[in-house]
């Protein structure tokens, strides 16, 4: 290896500094946009961007979180790793929920950070933190680069491990010397990974099992997770699902896994899921599971999740089948390999009319309600109404509360990819970052950020990248003047104290808008919202429309902490 020490200021066409080899490395992986803020760490490899002249669109958001939540909701939509470049310290630990929030939700990111110059390495030097040791528990892998030599294939190692398997976040910290530093020669070798070989084929026997539990089943129940959508299985699920008829219900990560509006589809589960899917859950005697990882918000009290079910689980993360459920089936696999490698064997289905009809009567009986006052602007109402304004067509994200919830239970999802949440961390501050990405991976696609006037707040400086890009990203705050959620627990468990969660002073969210020249109104009945929205979705441009809903809304049903599956309250008016 042969590395000249002297700092690069001009460098020669013919000798590359280490930040040019990283900018040759992303160019390899077909990267196109990366998302980012500059710093002195980062000096020579945003000197090399602005010499790579235009071979990549860097959006320069105007806090790190907004960049790494807009480079997740790009991976979500993309189905490719999102890129972020920060520099050291503040920069680094600006991402860190992000890094975090992609490690929840399983989502592909590189993550590059400049570090301080390796002969200054732990002298608490200007900017320096520990970003290998702050990141260790919060990725799926972390690299320090220690040469220029080895940065091309700890790129491609990078974006191989972030994007396959169970996709998660790389961080790859490199010292600011190694990037500024001319580099006369690179390992170019193919990297090997013996320790890391996901599984991605499923054990045949064990599909066996499967296929013979659902002869058997009288009542089986298809739970989808994120991971159909990650593996690309939902045209074969619906095609096993529909040739056997059996019913489905999602997670919050799987919604669009399966088509919303199709009869089988029973709703979502979960604390703030439908009745008639709970209910499946405590009453099936057969939970397939695809793709979800039994969390918490999921499962309610263990003791009573799926107490009569067999449970089979595909997952492609060996470390999350029998984690939190007792598993029968455990099934290692990419989720379409498995669906497939079940297609192919399964030659009967279940006996379960009588099933059926009793979930299609506890449909009739228990939908989701709200009560709707047509002079009042119900969050409810507003939800179902972006739904059939868009016929269902936009890529939707959300930030995380009140809005959230209603947002999951009243836009249905035909297809995946179109949903943008964040669901494991459950990070405020998510939603409109993430739409920036989510319309640059689709320029051409519908985008609606659904955010609460809390969260909002939270990263809404990034109001400039859409002033400064034109992008049509529509805004919708829906505006309670309250953190809802904690609102809504506090009425239900703290005796109605409302300790800090009613906000009484708000910036007018409207002149805020205009102060970016995005154009901004504000919205206070259901007629003015039914009067303008077609509009607004028509027009080519971002706007924002503050929402003023009602604050006392409750997301219902709900299943209170530490309450079984089947222990819903809210569940009729
Ligand atoms: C970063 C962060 N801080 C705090 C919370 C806790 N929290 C969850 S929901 C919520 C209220 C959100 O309020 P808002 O954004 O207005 O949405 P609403 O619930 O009113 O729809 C809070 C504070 C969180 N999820 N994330
Ligand atoms: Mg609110």
């Amino acid at each position: 290896m042969k590395v000249d020490t002297k700092l690069n200021t001009k460098p020669e066409a013919a000798v590359k500094t280490g930040a040019d080899i990283l900018v040759e490395s992303l160019l390899e992986q077909k990267v196109e946009t990366i998302f980012g803020y500059p710093g002195g760490a980062v000096l020579p490899i945003y000197d090399a961007l602005y010499r790579s002249d235009g071979d990549f669109e860097h959006i320069l958001t105007r806090h790190e979180q907004g960049a790494i939540h807009a480079a997740e909701g790009y991976a979500r939509v993309a189905g490719k790793p999102g890129v972020v470049i920060a520099t050291s310290g503040p920069g680094a630990t600006n991402l860190v929920t992000g890094i975090a929030d992609a490690m929840m939700d399983s989502l592909p990111l590189v993550v590059i950070t400049g570090q301080v110059a390796t002969s200054v390495t732990g002298t608490d030097a200007f900017q320096e933190a520990d970003v290998m040791g702050i990141t260790t528990p919060i990725t799926k892998h972390n690299y320090q680069v220690q040469s220029s030599y080895e940065l091309p294939k700890v790129i491609k190692e990078a974006f191989h491990i972030a994007s396959t398997g169970r996709p998660g976040p790389v961080v790859v910290d490199i010292p600011k010397d190694i990037s500024a530093n001319l580099c006369t020669e690179t390992d170019q070798s193919a990297f090997h990974l013996p320790g890391y070989q996901p599984t991605i084929k499923p054990n045949p026997l064990q599909i066996k099992k499967l296929t013979e539990a659902i002869k058997k089943s009288k009542k089986p129940l298809i739970l989808t997770g994120a991971g159909v959508i990650h593996g690309h299985a939902s045209d074969i699920l619906l095609e096993i699902a529909e040739e056997y008829s059996m019913p489905v219900t999602s997670t919050l990560l799987g919604l669009g896994a399966f088509p919303g509006q199709h009869d089988l589809f029973l709703g979502m589960a979960g604390m703030h899921g439908t009745y008639t899917a709970n209910m499946a859950i405590a009453e099936c005697d057969l939970l397939i599971n695809i793709g979800a990882r039994f969390d918490d918000r999921l499962t309610g009290n263990l003791n009573y999740f799926a107490k009569n079910a067999t449970v089979a689980h595909v997952d492609i993360d060996p470390a999350e089948i029998g984690k939190n459920v007792p598993t029968d089936i455990p099934i290692v696999s990419d989720s379409k390999a498995a669906l497939a490698e079940l297609k192919k064997q399964l030659k009967e289905g279940p006996d379960h009319s009588e099933w059926m009809d009793q979930l299609n009567q506890n449909k009739m009986a228990y939908p989701l309600w709200y009560n709707n006052p047509p002079e009042e602007m119900v969050p409810q109402w507003l939800m179902k109404s972006l739904y059939h304004a868009t016929r269902g067509e936009a890529i939707v994200t959300t930030d995380v509360g009140q809005h959230q919830m209603w947002a999951a239970q009243y836009y249905s999802f035909g297809r995946p990819n179109r949903w943008v949440t964040s669901g494991g961390l459950g990070t405020m501050g998510f939603g409109f970052p993430a739409a920036i990405g989510a319309q640059l991976a689709k320029p051409e696609d519908p985008v609606v950020a659904v955010v609460g006037d809390g969260g909002f707040q939270m990263t809404l400086q990034e109001l400039s990248v859409l002033q400064e890009r034109g992008l049509p990203v529509k805004i919708i705050i829906v505006n309670n003047g309250a953190l809802g959620m904690v609102r809504q627990w506090q009425e239900a468990f703290y005796d109605k104290r409302y300790s800090e969660s009613i906000v009484g002073v708000q910036p007018d969210f409207v002149k805020l808008a205009e102060s970016y020249n995005i154009r901004g109104m504000k919205i206070e009945t259901q007629q003015e919202f039914t009067d303008i929205i077609h509009e607004v979705m028509a027009y080519d441009g971002p706007v924002l429309m503050d929402c003023r809903v009602l604050q006392q809304e409750n997301v219902y049903p709900m299943i209170a902490p530490g309450k079984g599956i089947h222990e819903m309250v809210g569940v009729k008016p």
